[in-house]
């Protein structure tokens, strides 16, 4: 498929960390096209469509206290097999397990209190890539 889309946020640590140009950087670098852009706060009513999947876990309080303790950038890419492309560079959801040479990998890390701060959102599949950029660029 040529014209995928997913849709990313760079998360609160990612802004506060000044990383916001690495994260971009390197799936601009990877060859895909940028398509929209936006600093922004995350909202909680927001949140709990976004994560409906956590809502009911016991740390659901804290990924809402996360990310909504400092600005965001939501961005949508787009390009061939961009979701598969964008997660591999994103790498697994737990920092620590996340290869060397993936965003989360090389970025991020466990800090010791219990959540996780992994700099990064990706879309998993094209269905909430699209339900995802329709939430928050409606
Ligand atoms: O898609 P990805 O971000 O890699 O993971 P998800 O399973 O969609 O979880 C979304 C988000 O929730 C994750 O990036 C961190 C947080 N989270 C958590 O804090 N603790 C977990 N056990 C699972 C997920
Ligand atoms: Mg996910």
């Amino acid at each position: 498929m040529d014209s995928q889309r997913i849709f990313i946020l760079v998360k609160p640590d990612g802004v506060e960390r000044g990383l916001v140009g690495e994260i971009l950087g390197r799936i601009e670098a990877k060859g895909y096209k940028l398509e929209d852009l936006r600093f922004m706060r995350a909202k909680e009513e927001v949140l709990r469509v976004h994560y409906a999947h956590l809502a009911d876990k016991p740390f659901f309080p804290e990924i809402v206290r996360y990310m909504t303790r400092g600005p965001v950038v939501a961005a949508i890419f787009s390009g061939a097999n961009v979701i598969e492309g964008v997660r591999a560079l994103a790498g697994a959801t737990n920092p620590t397990q996340a290869v060397p040479g993936s965003i989360r990998g090389d970025l991020a890390r466990e800090w010791g209190h219990g959540n996780i701060e992994n700099l990064i959102h990706a879309s998993d599949s094209d269905e909430n890539a699209e339900k995802e950029i329709s939430l928050w660029f409606n």
